[in-house]
């Protein structure tokens, strides 16, 4: 099925049936804290493009409305019915469990973690319950991303240990019933990688057309940003030339329509497949097609995301091509699993390329709930979970049979949400409890990040000295350009992605100032709603019921034709009423409450009924 050609006469209600500009009409509306529904009203909905257009004349250009029909019209593919069968897999029913290498257990003593440290953590994690680790890069590289800058595919970080504790650390995981998952980072390379320094010295070496090379002619070839701040390009200056990166100055991008690149990365995925790794996160993989001649980004949008440039690559024209590649050549044969991190993309695109016919990936993780509408993460603000809610029945309800959603609050690039609800930690125990409450019993496939089940929050970094982050780093640099040092290092503190990178409190480890420590209640909950969520199909495959969405409230159901399971949660740090329609259930968390009636602050309930 295609949609008919989108103009700037189309009326709004038409453009918003297609997948793209439902997801970037919806995404604009998000950040400037309109109601989507606007766009489903019946006066507004007649409206045509172009009016819309110059209503937003003053920050969104002309060219941007360009850029908008070009990717528009360019998907012609719809998503899948959302009421096709649903099919069994490993990885909707298992639990995830994200490792940060050199932040997780450090064996040798030297103040970064290891891969030995996995390994003596092995029985941990078993116990916990997980089912899957996802490795975050432990590939050689110089470090300037923490390993998401890879020198080498096929070589162990030295400070990480060695192949032989690699191999080692994948028996231990198999041998335990676990499967393992790596990063795959493609989207780019170090600028230490054989293929860079053959492209950089030789131009006529066939690795020039690996990257984005282009000659110097006096000024930077367009005004597209990286994202960790500064223009996206490289000036070689005895080249002569420039050279693109999207993220910092040593990841440098890979050029994947030159057919060469695509077969020696998939080459790679093979060789690690053929080790036994049972699949891969692939970082910002829907970055890897760039617009064809690099046209310049919108401001309005660069502003919006704070960097330029990104409406031409993350849902390039070859993108499709290039997952189906890569799925058909390497994934397929071995059967093996893929999650692609894919910033932007909303769910109408996420529709089409996870549906399982599409043949693409498996899952994506999105991060629209991340950050409450309207805001960004390097703001100091409070995290409201009634957006998180909403966003969380909208990926319940509309992503379709065909889509598994992944269910997720941290990761290594992100403050600890429990921290951005509750920035005094008065309630850490009941929130961390809260959240894994419904990570547990929501539809899709639950991902924790390391120390989330021991209940931590963000690090008091005293000043930038206690800041390394290569984004935060980058950051506070260009805001000294216009802000006070204390209000630009306020800034980063509220964003810095090393809140997440803090050594594991095992045996109060963490300096001292960072007042990390293990929630042994925290821990235990975890292990207790892991296991409910392993004995109850209806908690993973089950229906998903909205039962109240007022302010505050969350209350849902999952039931399929056994049982059934009522989820009432408080959103909120004050007392509510309890859900009472619950006649034929028992309750089966907390098992103590003070009063039947009333929900505590952050308080979450189980009922459940046969
Ligand atoms: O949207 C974001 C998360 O809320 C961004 O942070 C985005 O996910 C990120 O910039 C892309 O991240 C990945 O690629 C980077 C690396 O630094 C990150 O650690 C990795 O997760 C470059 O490889």
């Amino acid at each position: 099925m295609s949609h008919r050609e989108i103009t700037m006469n189309s009326i709004l209600k038409e453009v918003y049936e297609t997948p793209v500009g439902h997801d970037i009409l919806a995404r604009i509306l998000l950040q400037l804290g309109v109601p989507e529904t606007v766009l489903r009203n019946p006066v507004s909905g007649r409206l045509k493009l172009s009016v819309l257009a110059k209503l937003s004349k003053k920050v969104l250009s002309e060219q941007f409305w360009q850029t908008f029909l070009t990717l528009v019209n360019r998907e012609q593919d719809e998503p899948a019915s959302l009421y096709t069968p649903l099919h069994e897999a490993w990885w909707k029913e298992a639990v995830f469990y994200q490792i940060y290498p050199r932040s997780f257990c450090d064996s040798d003593h030297d103040g970064i973690g290891d891969l030995r440290g996995i390994i003596e953590k092995l029985d941990y994690l078993k116990d916990l319950g997980v089912d899957a680790l996802w490795l975050s890069p432990v590939y050689d590289s110089p470090l300037d991303d923490n390993g998401y800058d890879i020198r080498d595919y096929h070589k162990i970080l030295p400070q990480f240990g060695t192949m032989k504790d690699f191999d080692e650390l994948l028996e231990g995981i198999h041998a335990r019933g676990m499967k393992l998952i790596m990063d795959l980072v493609v989207n780019h390379t170090s600028d230490e990688h054989e293929w860079f320094r053959q492209a950089l010295k030789d131009p006529s070496s066939k690795y020039r057309n690996y990257y984005f090379f282009e000659d110097d002619k006096g000024e930077l070839p367009n005004n597209w940003t990286s994202n960790f701040s500064g223009p996206a390009w490289n000036h070689y200056e005895d080249e002569k030339q420039y050279v693109l990166h999207l993220f910092s100055t040593k990841q440098m991008d890979l050029n994947w329509d030159d057919p060469d690149v695509r077969e020696d990365v998939i080459t790679m995925i093979r060789w690690w497949l053929e080790k036994g790794v049972d699949g891969f996160r692939m970082d910002v993989i829907n970055y890897i097609s760039k617009e064809e001649g690099l046209p310049d980004g919108d401001q309005f949008v660069g502003n919006l995301m704070g960097y330029t440039g990104i409406e031409h690559y993350y849902y390039g024209p070859h993108l499709h091509e290039y997952l189906k590649e890569i799925r058909e050549k390497a994934f397929d044969a071995y059967g093996a699993f893929s999650i692609g991190e894919t910033p932007g993309l909303g769910i109408q695109m996420a529709r089409l390329v996870t549906g399982e016919e599409q043949k693409e990936l498996d899952m994506i993780f999105s991060f629209d709930h991340l950050e409450t509408p309207g805001h960004v993460r390097f703001e100091d603000y409070r995290y409201d979970l009634n957006a998180f809610r909403d966003n969380m029945d909208t990926w319940m309800t509309q992503y379709g049979n065909n889509c598994w959603p992944t269910v997720f609050y941290n990761n290594h690039d992100n403050p600890r949400m429990i921290s951005k609800i509750d920035s005094e930690g008065k309630h850490r125990e009941s929130l961390s409890v809260l959240l894994a409450v419904m990570q547990f019993t929501l539809r899709g496939t639950p991902f924790i990040y390391q120390g989330d089940e021991m209940g931590l929050g963000n690090v008091p970094f005293r000043s930038m000295e206690d800041i390394t982050d290569v984004e935060s780093v980058n950051q506070y640099k260009e805001l000294l350009a216009d802000h006070e040092p204390s209000e630009a290092f306020r800034i980063i503190l509220a964003g810095t992605r090393d809140h997440a990178r803090i050594l594991l409190p095992w045996n109060d480890n963490a300096p001292e100032w960072a007042g990390q420590n293990v929630n042994e209640a925290v821990t235990s909950t975890y292990k207790e709603l892991i296991s409910l969520r392993h004995q109850h199909r209806a908690l993973v495959y089950g229906h998903y019921e909205m039962l109240d969405r007022s302010r505050n409230r969350y209350v849902y159901r999952r039931y399929d034709e056994h049982e059934s399971f009522i989820i009432d949660c408080n959103l909120s740090d004050h007392p509510v009423r309890a859900y009472t329609d619950l006649s034929g259930y028992t309750l089966i968390r907390p098992q103590r409450y003070s009063e039947l009636n009333v929900l505590q602050p952050y308080e979450a309930r189980i009922w459940f009924r046969k």
